[in-house]
């Protein structure tokens, strides 16, 4: 028998049942009772400045934790998320939005209220192109199953979710009236023996066989299946730049990241001239496969991701993408030598010879290299501090995050609200372009708000400097800020300003130090000075112009 229960303290439930322990969200009429009742349950809600911020926080939260979840008010609250659900849509992050509304009977008396826009489910209709399951909870004998349905397809598809609360529905108790009918999701027994029956036999056919690495490993919790899957094989693993971190980058298998022509070399002629590439979890987009410069034939490919799995140009239905993972660890591969793959290369030496040199942005991210401790979660923005830190070598499975396929500038700053509340043993290391830091950057007050310390290092090259490199011009330019003084501003933090080696030294010394607060480093960069990952992927993009 099921119980009577208020709406809202249902949907509480849900999130505090899934792991959730943290709502970000900025407050509105629609949504002021549903804070209110959150604010008094155990989760704890953290007040963003802007509602992208708390979008992007809670996708970070998504990322490191299983589940995240945001709460705004309805129409000037909640389309300011589209941008943050859509990046959670195209990179898998399972994340609840919760949209205050008005309540039923008001919408029936009043066509005009204040923040609708076309018809009061407008905001629905746009988020039921952002989101794998949405619902409007305007029926009391529904809306406890909606709220489950809901749950399941953004735990099942790692997609966002959308939830529109009606305020005069909240306080409503209900119980559930129809038994959830959703079966569990299996694989079809026959066509996973048979698919991997064919993996197998090509994998152990082979004489160069590579593992390559995506995002959706990480997404299905499936990191240590695929260390083992290594480990039992003594196969070479490289990992897609969306995918990084997901295999420990301490591992003597791994190679580093693959991005066809605008990666490492060496890892692109190991994985291409490979005669049994096993791709697990990794997106085809044109980042991932450098533009498309990747050249992976299909015939010696096993391919498996979430919805798909082929082997060669054989195709299987029906099989669960954990299942062939799991499948494949603990079959009987032929083991064997590791040796004669392009090994990741250790940080090479960083000696300052003259501290007053001028720093770049090469002799930063040696630098940087060197910094990196158990504890870190580097946090990449698009742009420079993404392309050169792709080669940074992180010292924990998932601890770099970054937007690297849908790119939405101004991910960085509020990640670092997600992942140090989802994971407090974690520091974040920010690196984020001045460009994107004037777009979200202010979310430093409410990481100030909340006493969290993570390093941010603001990447100051006057401009939008991957956009130089495709096609420069006035529209590039952005007005020079003095980030470092942000902290007097907010009254919290500190902030240091980076011209010569030396001084990048002294700064990550004391901010090692300090963590009090948050620090802002200021890191002042040549305005075309920029690495040799991003100055070859915006020339791929140039030509695909
Ligand atoms: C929200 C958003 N707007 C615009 C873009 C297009 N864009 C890609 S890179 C870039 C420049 C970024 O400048 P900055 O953050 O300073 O990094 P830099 O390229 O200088 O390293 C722009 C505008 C984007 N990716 N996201
Ligand atoms: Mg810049």
């Amino acid at each position: 028998m099921s119980t009577v229960t208020r709406i809202d303290q249902y949907l509480i439930a849900q999130l505090q049942a899934h792991g959730v322990g943290h709502v970000f969200g900025v407050p509105g009429d629609f949504v002021l009772q549903f804070m209110d009742t959150l604010t008094k349950s155990s989760l704890r809600l953290v007040n963003t400045c802007d509602e992208q911020g708390a979008g992007f926080a809670a996708d970070a939260y998504a990322r490191v934790r299983g589940l995240g979840a945001v709460c705004v008010t309805y129409g000037v609250g909640g389309l300011k998320l589209c941008n943050t659900a859509a990046e959670a849509f195209a990179e898998r992050s399972p994340v609840i939005v919760i949209s205050g509304a008005p309540g039923v009977a008001e919408r029936a008396r009043h066509p005009l209220i204040h923040h609708k826009v076309r018809d009061f489910d407008t905001q629905k209709k746009v988020f039921e192109q952002l989101t794998v399951a949405s619902a409007v909870l305007d029926d009391a004998d529904t809306a406890l199953g909606e709220i489950d349905r809901v749950f399941a397809a953004a735990l099942r598809y790692k997609r966002p979710v959308y939830l529109e609360l009606p305020r005069d529905m909240l306080a409503v108790r209900t119980r559930h009236h129809h038994v959830s009918s959703a079966a569990p999701q299996v694989s079809d027994a026959a066509t996973l023996s048979a698919a991997l029956a064919e993996a197998v036999a090509l994998f152990n056919a082979a004489e160069q066989p590579v593992l390559l690495v995506g995002e959706e490993v990480h997404r299905f919790s499936l990191q240590q299946a695929v260390l083992d899957l290594v480990e039992h094989a003594n196969v070479p693993v490289a990992a897609t730049i969306l995918g990084k971190s997901v295999i420990d980058e301490d591992h003597p298998a791994y190679m580093g990241i693959y991005q066809g022509g605008m990666g490492r070399e060496e890892v692109r002629a190991y994985v291409e001239s490979s005669d049994c590439v096993v791709m697990l979890g990794m997106m085809m987009t044109d980042v991932n496969l450098g533009v498309f410069t990747a050249r992976l034939d299909r015939t010696r490919c096993i391919n498996a991701v979430s919805e798909k799995l082929s082997i060669g140009h054989h195709v299987y239905e029906d099989v669960l993408f954990a299942d062939f993972v799991h499948g494949l660890a603990s079959a009987e591969l032929r083991p064997r030598e590791l040796a004669g793959h392009p090994a990741s290369q250790p940080a090479p030496a960083y000696e300052i010879g003259d501290p007053r040199c001028r720093i770049t942005v090469e002799r930063l991210f040696q630098r940087l290299d060197r910094f990196l401790s158990e504890d870190t979660c580097v946090i990449a923005d698009p742009g420079d501090a993404l392309f050169g830190a792709a080669n940074l070598t992180v010292h924990q499975s998932t601890a770099f995050l970054s937007p690297a396929y849908y790119a939405s500038l101004g991910f960085a700053v509020p990640a670092a609200l997600g992942v140090q509340l989802a994971a407090p043993h974690l520091r974040p290391l920010v690196l984020v372009g001045d460009g994107a830091f004037q777009m979200t950057g202010l979310e430093l007050s409410t990481v100030a708000r909340y006493g969290l310390n993570p390093i941010v290092m603001v990447l100051n090259n006057g401009g939008y400097v991957t956009e130089r490199y495709i096609l420069d011009g006035t529209f590039n330019d952005i007005l020079p800020w003095r980030y470092h003084r942000l902290p007097q501003v907010l009254g919290a933090g500190r902030g240091f300003v980076v011209e010569t080696e030396g001084e990048l030294d002294a700064a990550l010394a004391a901010v090692e130090g300090y963590v009090e607060g948050f620090s802002l480093i200021e890191v002042m960069l040549d305005k075309m000075d920029a690495s040799p990952g991003l100055k070859r992927l915006a020339a791929g993009l140039a030509a695909a112009r």
